[in-house]
């Protein structure tokens, strides 16, 4: 069992900081009395799935804390999704009802405007004291091999354990505040709604990332960890390079992961006093696995770090090979569709689909990724994806959809089609309602016949060859 987090923090902290945006901010007292009006007029009782489909916003974050405190199992839908993938993700997760920001989304069965939920109705609450360890917090969804997205529990013994693990490698301090410019839907984003609850450290939320609204965050108004992906980085240290301003000696840490981080923008980050560490974590493992400590930042660049003070790690094979998790980050398994898939797990261990490698002292380095996954601006597109949605066309035979490198994402996803003959399909057109527009390849490439071996399975190496 834990504390009941809301009412723990607000018994411990009521008067310090805990939320900003926009300007204005919070104490826990204040925003206890806020999640209470809100929790009194939300639907449903303990146990329901509720859903949210937006950007970050001062409503997500209370209506969030609301739904904590009536311990409604809480799915995140990634706001990028086009109305057809929301739709399957809200059948398979079975959401009593869902929360946007889009007036167009309302028009849906079951969805309603942040505001327009509440309705006239109150309820008394009866908050209970302690929380059980394996109660589903929330639940994501994450892209998945058969092309089917995933629905990931995360318990509340996940967050705990991560939100700790975290705390053993960076340490603690009360004036910590956390800048989050990552979406609240992700991760990375709601890991740190978590960890301010159980650190009680200050929260700053952005609606959306712009570089400068960083940057002045960070030289005024005392931001001390911030997270990011490597796009996000390397935006940053454009500005950081520019002009040439110290850093206040209170920012300590950028947790820069969520994909590759290239050495070089490591460099920069050094030399500008940047305070960058890598970290490797995931959907699944409710954050971070790995995270290099400041001390390792120059020493061991380029390494994820060493697991974190829970976290178990074991690489599947002699000097490299899948990088394998366990400890009690890492999720009981999927909702849906996906729970009866076959298990990602052997003997208790989690099987990441990364590849990478641990030095002579413990340090991880990933080398590669999950299997076809393509990572792009942070946001995992798996091609098996993109490729039945391509084949749902009446006019293609066959798709492959694989990464192609990019100057500001990272990576993007490319297609492969064979179309029928004298067919000149708009397949543009036809996946922008189909998928989210990061999802959507930047090039087709028309093709008489794609590579297959014997057992008919597509072989998406010889088409990434075709890119060089
Ligand atoms: C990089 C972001 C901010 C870019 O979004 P931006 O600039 O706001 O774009 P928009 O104005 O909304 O759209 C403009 C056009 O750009 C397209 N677009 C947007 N994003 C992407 C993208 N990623 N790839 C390709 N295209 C993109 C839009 O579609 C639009 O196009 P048009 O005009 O054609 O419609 C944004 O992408 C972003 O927020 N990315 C980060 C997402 C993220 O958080 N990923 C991490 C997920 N993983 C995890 O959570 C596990 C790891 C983890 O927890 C972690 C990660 C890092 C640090 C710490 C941790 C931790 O463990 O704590
Ligand atoms: P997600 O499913 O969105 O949580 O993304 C997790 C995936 O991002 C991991 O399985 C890796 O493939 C990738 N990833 C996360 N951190 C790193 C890192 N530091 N280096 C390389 N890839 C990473
Ligand atoms: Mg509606
Ligand atoms: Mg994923
Ligand atoms: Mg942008």
């Amino acid at each position: 069992m834990y504390p009941n987090l809301l009412r723990k923090r607000v018994a411990l902290t009521p008067d310090r900081i805990a939320f900003e945006m926009n300007g204005t901010s919070y104490s826990w007292s204040e925003v206890y009395k806020e999640v209470e009006r809100i929790a009194q007029r939300l639907p449903g009782k303990s146990g329901d799935r509720v859903g949210f489909w937006s950007k970050n916003s001062e409503g997500m974050y209370f209506y969030i804390l609301a739904a904590l405190l009536k311990e409604f199992e809480i799915v995140f839908f990634n706001d990028r999704l086009t109305q057809e993938e929301f739709l399957f993700q809200q059948l398979d997760s079975e959401v009593v009802w869902t929360v946007t920001d889009q007036k167009e989304r309302a028009l849906l069965e079951h969805v309603f405007l942040y505001e327009t939920i509440l309705g006239d109705r109150f309820e008394t609450l009866a908050p209970q004291d302690m929380w059980a360890a394996n109660r589903t917090i929330s639940i994501m969804y994450t892209s998945g091999t058969t092309g089917r997205p995933k629905g990931v529990r995360q318990t509340l013994e996940n967050h705990m354990t991560s939100a700790l693990g975290s705390a053993l490698n960076l340490g603690i301090l009360p004036e910590d505040k956390w800048l989050c410019v990552m979406p609240l839907y992700h991760i990375s984003g709601f890991s740190m709604i978590m960890r301010s609850l159980i650190y009680g450290s200050a929260l700053e939320l952005h609606d959306r990332f712009r570089p400068e609204s960083v940057m002045r965050a960070i030289q005024t108004r005392g931001i001390t960890h911030l997270s990011v992906v490597t796009t996000m980085l390397q935006q940053l240290l454009e500005i950081v390079e520019n002009e040439q301003q110290p850093l206040p000696s209170t920012f300590r840490v950028v947790l820069a992961g969520g994909g590759p981080v290239p050495v070089p923008y490591l460099e920069k980050a050094q030399l500008y006093g940047f305070p960058v560490i890598q970290t490797y974590g995931m959907t699944e493992t409710s954050s971070q696995t790995c995270t290099l400590g400041a001390e390792d930042a120059i020493r061991k660049a380029g390494s994820a770090g060493r697991p974190l003070f829970f976290a178990d790690v074991r690489i599947d094979g002699e000097n490299e090979g899948e990088i394998w998790v366990r400890g009690s980050h890492v999720t009981p398994g999927y909702i849906g569709m996906a729970s009866t898939q076959q298990s990602t797990t052997e003997d208790g261990w989690f099987k990441t689909g990364d590849i990478g490698r641990i030095d002579e002292d413990g340090y991880l380095y990933i080398l590669d990724r999950r299997s076809d996954l393509i990572v792009s601006g942070g946001e995992n597109i798996y091609p098996a994806e993109v490729e039945q949605a391509l084949l749902a066309h009446p006019d293609v035979l066959d798709a492959g959809v694989v990464a192609m490198d990019d100057a500001k994402w990272g990576q993007v996803p490319v297609a492969f089609v064979q179309v029928k003959d004298g067919c000149e399909p708009d397949l543009k057109t036809f996946l922008s309602t189909r998928l989210a527009s990061y999802k959507q390849p930047v090039h087709y490439y028309f093709v008489d016949a794609l590579p297959r071996n014997a057992s008919n399975k597509l072989v998406r190496r010889e088409l990434k060859d075709r890119l060089l």
